[in-house]
């Protein structure tokens, strides 16, 4: 099995520069990042895929990649895929944006994929390990007709699970055993913007919520802020704008001392909404705690 692992290992990048250039993962299309800073030192990074020359249902199988240094990138390979699902879609695809929270010494996949009604429902895949063994542990009861999660981990321990239904942002706890939302999903005031894909993560005791808007024809990434996991949220605007693709999806992480914000644009397929590329760009915050508007590198 090590065997195995260290052959499904690439390396994606290694260049003498500070950073990797956008876009940094290039040999396949990727989507919706989701990015960590774990216990063992290392960056991971958990997005969708896309499939060239197919649209978002085809999007299938998840990737996870990681770094040191922001230049050099490895790809742990496919770490779950629609087949593994037995409760998915015989379709297969339908495999969207996740995330990943680390409690007690497991990691915990959240997904969305739609189960054989066409439904969207909230899948648990676990590991020991942040990129390698992931196995599936059902759906989160209570967690039928949500996409786009975002698992995130108070100081305290606690969990919380933000979705989206109809381009509206509902959060609630989840209990210990992370398959349960304990109580009711709670719609989000205070992001009014929101179109979808939030990601929630903490700077300084304030809460941030990030996520796409509405903007036309392509969205844009808009936050809000809260003294509370569950809000209400204050809507602080704009800080990332539209890349060449219509959606936007993206997460902030702090990573040896610098904050980071990973996105997706098309650079790589001409602009197609469906064959999309992760990207990174430095965040900077004010006195405030206001997030400056971000510089997008290209190349
Ligand atoms: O990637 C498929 C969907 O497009 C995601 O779930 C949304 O957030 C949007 O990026």
């Amino acid at each position: 099995q090590l065997l195995m692992v260290i052959l499904s290992v690439t390396i994606v990048g290694a260049r003498a520069t500070e950073r990797a250039p956008n876009p940094f993962i290039t040999h396949m299309f990727t989507a919706d990042p989701s990015a960590h800073a774990w216990e063992d030192g290392r960056l991971y990074v958990y997005p969708s895929t896309d499939i060239k020359g197919k649209g978002y249902r085809s999007m299938d199988g998840y990737h996870v990649f990681s770094t040191d240094d922001m230049v050099n990138w490895i790809d742990h390979g496919e770490i779950l895929h629609s087949r593994d699902v037995e409760w998915g879609t015989p379709k297969g695809g339908n495999m969207w944006a996740p995330d990943c929270v680390y409690k007690d010494g497991t990691y915990y996949f959240v997904f969305p994929h739609r189960d054989a009604g066409m439904v969207w429902e909230l899948g648990v895949a676990t590991s020991q390990d942040p990129a390698s063994g992931f196995k599936l542990l059902g759906k989160i009861k209570g967690g039928r007709t949500f996409c786009d999660p975002c698992v995130f981990k108070d100081d305290d321990g606690q969990v919380y699970l933000y979705a989206v239904v109809k381009a509206k942002c509902y959060a609630a706890k989840l209990k210990d055993n992370m398959m349960e939302i304990d109580g009711e999903m709670v719609h989000q005031q205070g992001v009014d913007e929101h179109r979808e894909g939030p990601f929630v993560f903490k700077r300084k005791d304030k809460y941030y919520m990030i996520y796409p808007d509405h903007s036309k024809p392509r969205n844009q990434m808009q936050y809000s802020m809260s003294d509370s996991p569950l809000g209400p949220w204050e809507p602080k605007g704009l800080f990332l704008e539209a890349t060449n693709v219509l959606t936007m999806h993206g997460s902030i992480v702090e990573y040896k001392g610098q904050w980071y914000v990973f996105y997706h644009n098309g650079d790589l397929s001409k602009g197609k909404s469906t064959n999309r590329s992760l990207c990174f760009d430095k965040v900077f915050f004010n006195e405030d705690g206001t997030i400056q508007m971000v510089e997008q590198t290209r190349g």
